[in-house]
């Protein structure tokens, strides 16, 4: 591993995909091994949140994982990686023994760097041969992706630089908050926001909607989970007024006159009774887009995405009516207009790319693709027919596990699946089912301290590697510091698991790399013309980027589509509503999301001290007409019951959010996780659980208010 070098260290943030770009400075004394500052980068422009500043305290936290655990008489404790390996070998070799290859399961995560993603699905798909492969970025983007897929033939997160949005008159935003989840990233909507074209769709005013103020643009606040009736009557608003850029329809689409028919019956009036936005806001929207819009002069138009309106059980449906409003307006591939999900995690999207979601291989290839199982298994020396076909989506993954015929032994890496997981009741459930359950952290999550063996793994700082930013661009992770005590580099950690197979894997991150390059050649994500060498020059490399075209590719779809005819093909889709809709006895909107100072399941920001200190509990946001329904002052407790379970948080009464609607973050644990609510009720296209989105009832808690209970690590 060696020395760490001392001089500063030019790396990206380890949480979201914004990946702001970084320099760390080994300290020589002080609790800290690195002191993080901001670097000048395209996305982040020196800007970073709270969680990048603090990010070094997750390196010396206090309960950081330094030695492999194994259970022994119902207790974790230390073991030596010869004894951990050992152990997880020969029970895993044991189930198969006994149950085949599929009775062991595999689950990845979006922080996981390419080199890790790409290893993980080979070790999943060669040395275990199980299809039973996902990640957590089902949560995140599929439905997205599926949309995407579908649409545009493609999936990449944006389709252009983001710096691209500066220029823009108008900048839809559905069901995205970036002012908290992407802080740096506002800085580029301010062109928008100068122009008045801020146009923020979400049930709470949150702090983007709130930079609609002054004349910045508009907020819509529609019923949770109506977003597809905001589109179509957005929709509705262009065919009406003749505001469709006819041009662009006519030569890169395909499937328009289905949807035009189909938004024909959603007439602004009616689409407010269902989705509660006012008719004359909606034809305001519709309009102010229109303007923007190429087609009429304008400077340029954006549709965004967010987990809002994709976290959905319609969420495929959702985002291919903001891609046909996208593409109703020509947007997609002009200069300085465009569509995009705005992505998640660090590598959600390279995660995908490499072979983490149960039905791609590595270049975002499908399992099921004859070509791509040859190409594939060439890279990899096997014989296709070795190859496992499709396995299933997480929350089916999950369901399955320990049921007869399900898989019996689980691989977590990356994940906290025992908070983030939906219907979290169930899945803990699932999981104490397991023969055999194995996780790979940096910190004993709630996961890890369910696990049989624990595999301390080095984190960001401490590793080489590459990770795939929102925007298609592949950045650079370097290693500052080595990890503390015996923690290891996880592609070493493969390794060894693979040698006690009698397989021999890489875990040299540049090889590793060179490999999932050649991996990808011929793929939608073809990185084959990328390097480390080249990524180190500083060049920016966007994919698809082949060996023959190394420039690489910043934006897509100028000459058309990734579709075999080069159209868009639009879906003409309709509105279902949330699998778990209000009720006379559950009759508020349970909507979930995130804070600033927190980051997921909480693993590591619950461990940093200034972000506990800034929101050490999770609070239940409630309107005060509501608040005044249940008698509720704002810090009371209130009780939170959904069909799948209850939990006690305070309350914070604000006029933020609408009166049928509470919203909850996700960030903490155990009776804290807002995941006892939640559904996992999923899209049937893409697997995406309804996190944004049940039915629940609320009451004063019973209870005297006791004090919440810090969250202090084991
Ligand atoms: N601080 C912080 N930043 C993060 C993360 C984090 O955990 N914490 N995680 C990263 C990851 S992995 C992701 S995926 C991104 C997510 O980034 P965002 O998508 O911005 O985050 P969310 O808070 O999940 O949801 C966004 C908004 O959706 C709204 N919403 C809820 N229900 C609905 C609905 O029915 N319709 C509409 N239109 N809006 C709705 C919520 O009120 C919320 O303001 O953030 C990334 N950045
Ligand atoms: N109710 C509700 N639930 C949600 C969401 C929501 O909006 N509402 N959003 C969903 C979304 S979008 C997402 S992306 C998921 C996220 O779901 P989670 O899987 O909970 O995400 P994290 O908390 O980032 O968990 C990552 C785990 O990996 C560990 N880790 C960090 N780096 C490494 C590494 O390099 N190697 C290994 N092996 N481990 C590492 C961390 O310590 C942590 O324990 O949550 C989903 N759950
Ligand atoms: S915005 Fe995202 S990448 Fe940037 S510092 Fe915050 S968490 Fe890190
Ligand atoms: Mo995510």
């Amino acid at each position: 591993m060696g020395p760490p070098a001392g001089g500063p260290t030019a790396t990206h943030c380890p949480y979201c995909a914004l990946q702001c770009a970084q320099t760390l400075t080994p300290r020589a004394s002080g609790p800290l091994p690195v002191e993080v500052t901001a670097r000048d980068f395209p996305t982040n422009r020196g800007g970073m949140c709270q969680k990048g500043w603090s990010a070094a305290e997750v390196l010396a936290a206090p309960d950081r994982l330094t030695t492999p655990l194994v259970r022994r008489d119902g207790v974790l404790g230390p073991a030596t990686w010869e004894e951990a390996l050992d152990l997880v070998h020969a029970r895993l070799a044991a189930v198969q023994a006994e149950h085949g290859h599929d009775a062991v399961a595999v689950f990845g995560g979006g922080g996981l760097t390419n080199e890790k993603a790409y290893t993980l699905g080979k070790f999943a798909r060669v040395v275990l041969r199980t299809p039973y492969i996902d990640y957590n970025g089902r949560f995140c983007m599929s439905s997205a992706a599926a949309a995407a897929n579908r649409t545009l033939g493609v999936d990449r997160g944006l389709a252009f630089p983001l710096a691209d949005l500066g220029g823009a008159g108008a900048v839809l935003l559905v069901g995205s908050n970036p002012a908290e989840t992407m802080p740096p990233l506002v800085q580029h909507l301010a062109g928008a926001r100068s122009r008045g074209g801020l146009l923020v769709v979400d049930p709470r005013r949150s702090a983007t909607a709130g930079l609609t103020a002054d004349g910045a643009g508009l907020h819509l606040a529609p019923v949770p989970g109506t977003d597809l009736v905001v589109l179509l009557a957005l929709l509705h608003v262009l065919v009406d007024e003749g505001l469709t850029d006819t041009a662009y329809l006519a030569e890169r689409a395909s499937g328009w006159d289905e949807v035009r028919a189909s938004v024909s019956r959603w007439w602004p009036e009616r689409a407010e009774q269902v989705c509660g936005v006012p008719a004359p806001a909606l034809r305001r929207t519709a309009r102010l887009l229109a303007a923007a819009a190429p087609a009429h002069g304008g400077p340029g138009a954006y549709v965004l995405t967010g987990r809002g309106m994709e976290q959905s059980t319609q969420g495929t449906d959702t985002v291919s009516a903001a891609i046909a409003l996208a593409v109703a307006l020509g947007l997609p591939g002009r200069p300085g207009s465009g569509y995009g999900p705005l992505t998640g995690q660090g590598n959600g999207q390279g995660g995908r790319e490499h072979g983490l979601k149960s039905d791609q291989l590595p270049g975002y290839r499908l399992v099921a693709d004859p070509d791509a199982r040859r190409h594939v298994a060439a890279v990899w020396g096997v014989d296709p027919a070795d190859l496992p076909g499709p396995g299933v989506p997480a929350v089916e993954l999950l369901r399955r596990l320990g049921t007869e015929g399900g898989p019996r032994a689980l691989l977590v890496h990356g994940a906290n699946l025992a908070v983030s997981a939906p219907h979290v009741g169930a899945v803990r459930a699932a999981l104490g089912r397991l023969d055999l359950l194995v996780v790979s952290d940096v910190v004993p999550s709630e996961t890890a301290r369910l696990a049989d063996v624990v595999l301390p793994v080095a984190q960001w700082a401490e590793e080489e590697g590459t990770m795939t930013t929102l925007e298609g661009r592949v950045v650079r992770r370097r290693r500052a510091v080595p990890p503390p005590g015996d923690a290891r580099d996880e592609l070493w950690v493969l390794r060894e698991l693979a040698r006690r197979f009698g397989h021999d894997l890489g875990d040299d991150p540049r090889a590793v790399f060179d490999e999932l390059a050649r991996a990808s050649t011929g793929g939608k994500a073809d990185y084959s013309g990328m390097s480390y060498d080249r990524l180190d020059a500083g060049e920016a490399l966007y994919w698809p980027c082949p060996a023959d075209r190394p420039e690489g590719t910043p934006r897509l779809f100028a000459d058309g589509f990734a579709t075999p005819d080069g159209r868009a093909r639009l879906v003409a889709v309709d509105h279902r509503g949330p699998s778990d809709d209000v009720t006379p006895e559950r009759p508020v909107h349970l909507v979930t999301g995130r804070v600033l100072h927190h980051y997921q399941s909480g693993a590591q920001t619950r461990r940093v001290a200034e972000l506990v200190d800034a929101a050490p509990e999770p609070l239940a946001e409630l309107s005060p007409l509501l608040a005044a329904d249940l008698g509720v002052a704002d810090g009371d407790r209130v009780r939170i019951t959904s069909r799948r379970g209850a939990l006690e948080v305070r309350a914070r009464v604000t006029d933020t959010v609408r009166p049928d609607t509470v919203f909850l973050p996700f960030h903490w644990a155990d009776a804290h996780s807002a995941n006892l609510l939640t559904t996992d009720a999923t899209d049937p296209v893409s697997g995406m659980p309804e996190f944004k989105v049940c039915a629940v009832s609320l009451a004063r808690a019973a209870l005297p208010a006791v004090p919440v209970p810090h969250e202090v690590p084991a």
